[in-house]
């Protein structure tokens, strides 16, 4: 299929001045959103350059709940607030951030008549007025090891800030994480950290993620519908594997996201379901077994370590590191930025098209609505030319016509492209084909700008 051109060529005299490239490892400033909230979630936008997250090994995960449940057992059976299961849970955690290089923070409250615990580990590093966040609820209710509601989602962000460590990730935004006391109680940890951060720390705070029971048996896949950015970060992640997400609707309120959402704060988180029977529609889409529960052992002593569905668990943990890393590290990309392939590809006369291709890589999102071609053709009579750009799938965007009138030489043009339903990423081509006999010649070089 072939765009019509959607603007004229802007010609230039000269060759455009060469914009700097930038490799992948190279991390550009975001562009501060427009709109008059201030964008705090500093969500990656358009155009943004951004690291890829890596893999979280499955592997570690299960293995911090087979911790989990190990202190369960040796404690009485629960990790619930107020038992020595909990101190112990928040012990273990404490030592894996701070041989990882960590600085850790183990904060105290009471409820209950009890003494609770705050765990919060701070990345060193990043712009301490962005920060960003990621936290889980540490305890269990009483009644069992609590592995899915919340090992899962205490182990996701432990594996999540230890694969950070393993990068030594310098991101842009200060990262912080963070596990919860009495979550059960009531979002009891997560109001006093909150109501006890000092204001002018709450405002650096730019969102906040939040995972709770991300490992269910029968798993569903819901994204919290909060920030929009951070929303998005994760349904585009999914959508990427090819796995349908729902918005979380039960949600409000029900997790400690809600402390943060209160306080003004952006925020998102994935879940995998509790109590609620999964449906019909939902098991055609997840698999599973519809007209059970996603998970059967809520707040139940079978809560345990064979209560977890791998798939589940691993896909979460992948997302929330895609989404650290995407949003931790999300900078901007100054205008300018060009791809350039300068290798000279020759122009058969009259003959079969030819394409020079250039591959972008790590950027964030579609390209621009005025992504600039500048194509640099040598060839006498340069009529006989027609001139397409070719998207990363095959979209024809149509630069330049033939023309039996046009004797000039050469092309040595900019042409400006509405690319905006292009994904950015990708092997992009410029298609060069020469439709009348005689006069020959050669693509010399080509850029892209975004
Ligand atoms: N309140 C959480 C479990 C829970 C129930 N519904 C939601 C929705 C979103 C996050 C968590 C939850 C608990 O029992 O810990
Ligand atoms: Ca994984
Ligand atoms: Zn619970
Ligand atoms: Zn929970």
């Amino acid at each position: 299929m072939t765009h019509p051109r959607s603007s004229l060529p802007v010609s230039t005299s000269g060759r455009l001045a060469a914009a700097a490239l930038v490799t992948v490892a190279g991390l550009l400033a975001a562009a501060p959103a427009s709109s008059a909230a201030p964008d705090r979630t500093g969500a990656a936008t358009a155009g943004a350059r951004v690291l890829a997250a890596p893999d979280i090994p499955i592997g570690n995960v299960k293995a911090h709940l087979t911790q989990f449940q190990s202190i369960a057992t040796a404690n009485g059976g629960s990790r619930a607030h107020g038992r020595t299961g909990y101190k112990a849970s928040v012990d273990y955690v404490k030592a894996r951030l701070d041989a990882a290089g960590f600085t850790t923070t183990v904060q105290e409250f009471t409820t209950s008549g009890s003494t609770g615990y705050n765990l919060v580990a701070d990345w060193p590093g990043g712009d301490p007025n962005q920060v960003l966040m990621a936290g889980a609820h540490l305890d269990s209710v009483s009644s069992g090891a609590g592995i899915n509601d919340n090992g899962s989602g205490s182990a996701a962000v432990l594996e999540t800030a230890l694969a950070v460590s393993r990068a030594q990730l310098r991101p842009a935004r200060h990262l912080r994480f963070a596990w919860w006391g009495a979550e059960e109680l009531g979002l009891v940890g997560s109001k006093h950290y909150v109501n006890n951060l000092p204001a002018a720390d709450r405002a650096r705070v730019s969102g906040y993620i939040n995972l709770d029971m991300a490992g269910s048996p029968n798993p569903g896949y819901f994204v919290y519908d909060d920030d929009p950015a951070i929303e998005k970060v994760f349904k585009d992640w999914y959508a990427g594997i090819g796995v349908p997400t729902e918005i979380e609707t039960e949600g409000d309120g029900r997790s400690d996201h809600a402390s943060f959402k209160n306080a003004g704060i952006p925020v998102g988180g994935l879940f995998t379901g509790a109590g609620r029977t999964k449906t019909a529609a939902q098991a055609a889409k997840w698999g599973g077994t519809s007209g059970q529960a996603f998970d059967r052992c809520y707040h139940s002593s079978c809560d345990t370590t064979a209560n977890i569905n791998d798939t589940a668990l691993d896909r979460n943990s992948d997302a929330l590191a895609h989404a650290i890393w995407t949003l931790g590290t999300a900078e901007p990309v100054p205008p300018g930025e060009s791809y350039e392939n300068a290798a000279d590809v020759a122009v058969p006369d009259n003959g079969a098209a030819v394409t020079s291709a250039l591959t972008v890589s790590g950027r964030t999102g579609n390209a621009p609505a005025a992504l600039r071609a500048g194509v640099d053709i040598k060839h006498t009579w340069r009529g006989d030319l027609v001139v397409d750009l070719l998207a990363p799938d095959g979209t024809a965007y149509r630069l330049k016509d033939s023309s039996s009138s046009d004797s000039a030489d050469n092309v040595v043009a900019t042409y400006t492209v509405d690319a905006s339903a292009e994904p950015a990423n990708g092997t992009w081509r410029l298609r060069v084909q020469d439709v009348a006999a005689q006069d020959t010649g050669y693509v010399d070089s080509w850029k892209l700008t975004f």
